[in-house]
C-alpha cells in the first residue's frame, strides 16, 4: 500500500501517525501529478490529499476513511477503543475536528494569513477560535478522562489541528492559545508526549515554515 502524502496537511498528518503508531508497511510518498492540476483531478477525483492506494492499485481518499480502512484490515496495535461508547467517545472528536474546529476556526485564519495584510484585523476569526476551543474544553470536560485512557483515532485526528491551529494564532499576537483552556491544554501535553504524535508534529510544522515561506 501506498500513502499519497503531503507533510504540511494535518490531514495527511493523521494518517501517517497511524501508519507510524501501528508499524505499518505502507510507503508514504508525495502525489505523483501537481495538486491542483486537470491530471491530479483525473488521477484522485476528490482533488485532495492524503490517498490511500492499495495493493491492486485502486484508490480510497479522505483521512477518516482511510484511518478506520486501516485500523480494518490491520487490527494488531489497535487505536480504536472496545465498546460502542468509547468508539462514539472516539468518534466525538473526530467529529469535533472536522465540523467544528476546521470549518469554524482553522479554515478562516488559514485563509488570512495567506493573504497579504490578513493577519491584522481579524478580530471576528479570532473569536471564533476562541469559540471553538471554549467547546473543546466543553467536550473533554464530559467525556471521561483522557488519562485513563489509551491514545486513539480520535486523538490523532484533533492533535494535527491543534497544532495547526497553534501556529497560526502567534501570527495574529494570540501568544499562549490554550492558557485560558486547562483541559484542552492537559490534553495537549499528554498527546504531544506520544512519539509518534510529536514526530508527526515535528514534519508538519517544518513543512508548514516552509509552505509559509514560499
Ligand atoms: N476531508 C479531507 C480533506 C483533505 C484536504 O483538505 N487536503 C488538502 C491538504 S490539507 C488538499 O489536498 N488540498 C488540495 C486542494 O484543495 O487543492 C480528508 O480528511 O482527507
Amino acid at each position: 500500500m501506498k500513502l499519497y502524502n503531503l507533510d504540511h496537511s494535518p490531514y495527511a498528518t493523521r494518517v501517517r501517525v497511524q501508519i507510524r503508531k501501528k508499524e505499518l508497511d505502507v510507503a508514504i510518498e508525495a502525489p505523483p501529478v501537481a495538486l491542483g492540476s486537470p491530471e491530479f483531478i483525473q488521477r484522485f477525483p476528490l482533488g485532495k490529499i492524503p490517498v490511500l492506494e492499495l495493493d491492486d492499485g485502486s484508490q480510497l481518499p479522505d483521512s477518516w476513511v482511510i484511518m478506520e480502512y486501516l485500523e480494518d484490515v490491520m487490527p494488531a496495535l489497535p487505536l480504536r477503543p472496545q465498546g460502542a461508547r468509547a468508539c462514539a467517545h472516539m468518534q466525538l472528536l473526530a467529529r469535533y475536528t472536522d465540523t467544528y474546529l476546521g470549518p469554524g476556526a482553522l479554515f478562516p485564519l488559514f485563509a488570512r494569513v495567506s493573504r497579504p495584510g490578513g493577519t491584522e484585523g481579524a478580530g471576528e476569526q479570532l473569536a471564533a477560535l476562541e469559540t471553538e476551543l471554549a467547546r473543546l474544553e466543553r467536550l473533554l470536560e464530559f467525556l471521561p478522562d483522557f488519562r485513563e485512557r489509551q491514545l486513539h483515532l480520535g486523538d490523532i485526528t484533533l492533535a494535527p489541528s491543534i497544532d495547526y491551529v497553534l501556529l497560526l494564532a502567534p501570527m495574529f499576537g494570540r501568544e499562549n492559545l490554550l492558557a485560558d483552556y486547562p483541559r484542552v491544554g492537559a490534553w495537549w501535553e499528554w498527546v504531544c508526549a506520544d512519539p509518534a504524535v510529536a514526530a508527526g508534529s515535528a514534519e508538519m510544522r517544518k513543512a508548514v515554515a516552509a509552505f509559509f515561506s514560499r
